[in-house]
């Protein structure tokens, strides 16, 4: 299908909140020895049962390997889950995915973000990287969606959430920094999201979590739960390293109004942890030139936050933690209208991300 050369506002499309109705979610199939431990083999698990738990609640399609589709067609063959082979430098759909964007009549078309494995050559997490841009097109391709292209502007889905009411939640940690679009003022960049998200008013909080290899991502920190209301990761603990970043995220999210002029109304999550790799776990992972380096000394960046909502349910990690069972309680109070399932997040939170990371809603075609 031909790229579109306008773009989704001036179309009259905007990126729906995560709570709209979904048609599906997208995954793609881990396998990455660099970045998996064991060639993959406990991530695919682990994504196995994320996708099982999804279709409980949607459909799913998930992107895999010419050399992994029969292996994953057999560990996903289940009702409401559909295999199809994507080429991908590794796994994270979230951010190498499309965003999709509706309009009124209930047309569905997708934003294609040029995407450098989060840094490129200046902290980028591997290369190439060209397979991974790609996803985005091949998903929108096999929907028949039409598409925008923003060459040369770089973003992950991951560094963003959106209220569907004109709000946008991102990191400057992230969005402002310099190996995505050192070309750009924040102003630029606020006009690329105002132009391709259909948003009004975006809320820049200072930074993300502490050692998230994306570059403080706010998927993995803060994200809205309803209009006017977000969740924030939380710590009351002055020596976790995550301490002034809660503050200062607190006193941002105190300080704005969003888009339709409410005060937010913020909620506290609290940090599982603190987490560490096993030497074990490290030592399974294939160490590669210019990879991520794996270390059971490194603090991984753990975080409940990093849930899924899908229709009718809430998909979140939990890690064996004294906090999962309070991250559970607090997600079902939040989300009164949804059942909360909470699925081992350990081997995800390993290869760097979590569930929100490795997944991407398409929205239905709904009419307002
Ligand atoms: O968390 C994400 N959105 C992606 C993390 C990528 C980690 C690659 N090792």
């Amino acid at each position: 299908m031909t790229t579109l050369t306008s773009t989704p506002s001036a179309d009259g499309f905007h990126m729906p909140a995560e709570w709209a109705p979904h048609s599906q979610t997208w995954m793609v199939w881990p396998q990455r020895p660099d970045n998996w431990r064991l060639g993959g083999k406990p991530a695919q698990a682990a994504f196995t049962a994320v996708a099982k738990a999804i279709a409980e609640f949607e459909p799913v399609t998930i992107g895999v390997s010419a050399e992994q589709y029969e292996n994953a067609c057999a560990r996903l063959d289940q009702a409401n889950i559909r295999v199809v082979e994507i080429t991908s430098d590794d796994a994270w759909v979230r951010d190498t995915g499309p965003t999709f964007v509706i309009n009124d009549q209930g047309d569905v078309r997708g934003v294609d973000w040029t995407f450098n494995a989060w840094g490129g050559f200046d902290g980028g997490l591997y290369w190439p990287w060209l397979r991974d841009d790609q996803v985005a097109r091949k998903v929108l391709e096999i929907e028949r969606c039409p598409h925008y292209r923003t060459e040369g502007f770089v973003l992950e889905g991951g560094a963003i959430h959106v209220d569907g009411e004109g709000t946008l939640l991102t990191t400057e940690e992230c969005l402002l920094n310099q190996n995505r679009n050192p070309q750009l003022t924040r102003a630029d960049i606020e006009a690329q999201l105002r132009s391709h998200l259909g948003i009004d008013r975006v809320i820049w909080l200072p930074s993300g979590l502490f050692n998230d290899e994306t570059d403080g991502h706010v998927d993995n920190f803060c994200c809205f739960v309803r209009p006017g209301e977000v969740l924030l990761a939380w710590t009351d603990d002055v020596h976790n390293p995550n301490y002034e970043r809660c503050q200062a995220a607190m006193r941002v999210l105190e300080s704005v109004r969003d888009a339709q002029e409410r005060q937010l109304v913020v909620h506290k999550m609290p940090i599982p942890g603190p987490l560490y790799a096993t030497e074990e776990e490290c030592a399974g992972v294939d160490p590669v030139d210019g990879s991520q380096e794996r270390s059971p000394h490194v603090r991984l960046a753990g975080s409940y936050i990093n849930f899924l909502i899908v229709n009718g349910g809430i998909i979140a990690p939990k890690f064996d933690d004294p906090m999962d069972a309070e991250a559970e309680a607090i997600l079902q109070r939040l989300f009164p209208n949804h059942r909360v399932v909470m699925v081992p997040g350990r081997e995800i939170l390993l290869g760097g991300g979590n569930i929100h990371c490795i997944t991407q809603q398409q929205p239905a075609p709904q009419q307002r």
